[in-house]
């Protein structure tokens, strides 16, 4: 998956502006009659819900929109150079790269068909009618196309979710999310089955949810063990992480605190809201040792306020009771961010004393 990736953004070069004169039977000395250079063509960059990462891009680092074409005799303005359109997923951060190497955001390209300029084309030249002068009316001089703009740009491209569904390699992350939406991630009994973060709808009652499931996480993944943590980025813009554990491992409540760790130690997902999922309850040696994890998970959970449910994500015992618990948190979280939202921001007045 190539969810990174720089790129040099070059506008199409203006046309240049002609030089011609007018040549009319019985008009023995015709006047200048160049017409302009057509402008170079911009390259933009456009937000497509069809792509999934920048895959589509292939090796190409270059991106050059169409040269404006020459103006021609008869006052003619030479072709604009068609505009270049790069497509790239639905939330991907456009930044422009100085030469310093600093980066400033340009865009974030959050809705389909949201799209930003980001290299203009250069200006076409003026063809010799603009140079007519009362001395010389018969000027052989026209105006040079200018080159268009050129920009060292990096896209990023970070899902926007819902929810994002972590946790241990075979935990059982993608059969949840193949009960949960339509999507069908492969499902087998080996870590590190899912390389690449899945993403799925899941429909909820007035409105879809956007689940993503992020590849198996262990002990280290954020010093490169395993497949790194750099999918994490998908997790950053989710409003809900859910920690998916593997019940039949011998090792839970180690298991949650490393799970807990790699996340916490990456950005700020130690801030998101959360909710625990125990999976595999179907499994005899599982529903034996429940009562136990009950009772060490819960003083754990419930200081932190978050909930805990034991799930089969195969037969879908307690799915839908997650599902629901998933969304209300997700709308919560969303209402709370609206409060935040600099357009939100409430006038408290003190009332008038009696
Ligand atoms: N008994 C039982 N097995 C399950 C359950 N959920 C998943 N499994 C099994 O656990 C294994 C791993 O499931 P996956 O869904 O591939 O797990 P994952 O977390 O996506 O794994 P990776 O993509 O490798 O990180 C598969 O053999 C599943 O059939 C469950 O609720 N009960
Ligand atoms: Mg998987």
């Amino acid at each position: 998956m190539i969810d990174k990736k720089e790129i040099v953004a070059e506008g199409g070069w203006g046309g240049d502006g002609c030089i011609s004169f007018r040549k009319e039977k019985h008009v023995p000395f015709g006047g200048p009659d160049g017409g302009d250079g057509g402008v170079g063509g911009n390259v933009t960059v456009v937000a497509n819900p069809n792509l999934v990462d920048l895959s589509s891009l292939g090796r190409k680092r270059e991106f050059m929109a169409e040269n404006g074409h020459r103006g021609s005799g008869g006052r003619k303005r030479g072709k604009n150079g068609e505009d270049l359109s790069i497509p790239v997923p639905v939330g991907t951060m456009v930044f422009a790269k100085a030469d310093s190497g600093e980066e400033r955001l340009l865009a974030d390209l959050r809705s389909p068909g949201q799209r930003i300029l980001v290299a203009k084309g250069g200006r076409g030249g003026l063809g010799n009618v603009h140079f007519a002068t009362a001395v010389n009316q018969a000027p052989e001089i026209a105006g040079k196309g200018k080159s268009g703009e050129k920009k060292s740009i990096i896209l990023e491209v970070k899902f926007i979710t819902d929810i994002c569904i972590v946790g241990h390699p075979n935990a059982g992350k993608s059969t949840l999310l193949s009960v949960i939406s339509k999507a069908k991630p492969e499902i087998a009994d080996y870590p590190f089955t899912t390389r690449q973060p899945i993403l799925g709808v899941m429909p909820g009652d007035k409105r879809d949810f956007i689940v993503a499931e992020i590849p198996g996480l262990i002990e280290g993944s954020h010093l490169g063990k395993g497949l790194g943590n750099d999918f994490l980025r998908h997790a950053e813009r989710t409003k809900l992480l859910i920690y998916l554990l593997d019940g039949s491992s011998p090792s839970l409540i180690d298991d949650l605190s490393t799970l807990d760790k790699e996340i916490a130690l990456y950005k700020d997902l130690a801030q998101k809201p959360k909710i625990v999922a125990v999976n595999k309850i179907d499994l005899p040696e599982v529903q034996a040792r429940l009562p136990e994890m009950k009772q060490r998970l819960a003083p754990i959970l419930s200081g932190l306020g978050v909930p805990v449910f034991y799930i089969s994500a195969v037969n879908g015992q307690a799915v839908l009771e997650l599902t629901r618990k998933a969304m209300e948190m997700v709308e919560q979280a969303s209402q709370s961010e609206e409060m935040i939202s600099p357009t939100r921001i409430a006038v408290f007045r003190p009332k008038p004393r009696k």
